[in-house]
């Protein structure tokens, strides 16, 4: 009787440490550090990232109070509702010619968690996670320098699980949803779905280095073969369609004198163009 008891036992109870390291005993994760409130879990993982913590270790909250996005930018985690988790990664050398792939990586195992849900969630490159084009989640990759080389990756990931997690119309500049508004009815419990996300970093980290994990970014690509635009920091946004990802994870763009450019990872965000 017990396993088909265990997904009752996590709608029962609200998310806490212990229901959390059940939900991820099936896994070889290098520890965990759970806090009911923080500031942003990045920040806890990239101070213990530094302070040597093990490969696929994971920082986790149930609230975040001074979230971030890229740039800076604020990312909601009200309590009881949302995931927001940050794991460690310490690239082994074969996988750190690869490393501009980790945001599709991460972007990937949010994708496959949705599809076992029956969702099929779409890429916003090079960082959001859309459901009937609505963002329900987001990533934040950081690194930890040693002199000039990698020692650290930080993947933050926030995901919208519950409704109250969708922060209101006038705080975005895209719209958002969550799980359970796709759903339509009550969403998992949120270590089950975390568990499912980090099943599925494993099954994209071995393949990082594939054409497969570029196919699959493809497949899933938010505006492939649209008219998108494409904003860069303070720069005037450029247009053009939406062509796919390339091997380093840049997105090929056409623009309408017919010149094709390649937008790298950076501090970008797209459109789609009315
Ligand atoms: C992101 O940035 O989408 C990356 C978000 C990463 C959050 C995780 S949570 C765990 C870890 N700890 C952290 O402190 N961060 C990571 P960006 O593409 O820059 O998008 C930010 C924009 O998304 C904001 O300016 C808002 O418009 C919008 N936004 C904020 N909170 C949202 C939410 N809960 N759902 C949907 N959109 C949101």
């Amino acid at each position: 009787m017990f396993p088909p008891c265990l997904p009752v036992y996590f709608f029962a109870f609200p998310m806490n440490e212990r229901s959390l390291q059940t939900a991820l005993a099936h896994l070889n994760i290098g520890g965990l550090r759970y806090f009911d409130s923080i500031g942003s879990t990045n920040d806890e993982a990239l101070a213990w990232a530094a302070d040597g913590a093990r490969d696929f270790s994971i920082v986790a909250a149930d609230e975040q109070t001074r979230g971030r996005g890229r740039l800076n930018r604020k990312w909601f985690t009200p309590k009881g509702s949302a995931i927001a988790m940050s794991l460690i990664l310490r690239p082994a050398a074969d996988l750190r010619p690869h490393l501009a792939r980790t945001v599709g990586w991460a972007a990937l195992a949010i994708v496959k968690a949705c599809a076992e849900l029956g969702l099929a969630a779409r890429i916003k490159w090079p960082n959001d996670i859309l459901l009937d084009a609505k963002k329900i989640a987001g990533v934040l990759v950081e690194a930890v320098w040693s002199g000039d080389d990698i020692d650290a990756l930080v993947i933050g990931v926030g995901i919208n699980v519950r409704k109250e997690s969708v922060p209101p119309a006038a705080a975005l500049q895209f719209p958002a949803a969550s799980l359970e508004d796709a759903l339509g009815k009550e969403p998992p419990a949120r270590e089950e779905f975390l568990a499912r996300v980090l099943d599925a970093f494993i099954h994209w980290r071995a393949r990082l280095r594939t054409d497969e994990l570029i196919q699959a970014w493809n497949e899933a690509l938010a505006f492939r073969g649209e008219q998108i635009q494409i904003h860069a920091g303070d720069e005037t946004p450029s247009a053009g369609e939406a062509l796919g990802v390339e091997t380093d994870g840049s997105l090929r763009v056409r623009h309408a004198d017919g010149k094709i450019v390649l937008v790298r990872v950076g501090d970008v965000s797209l459109r789609p163009r009315a």
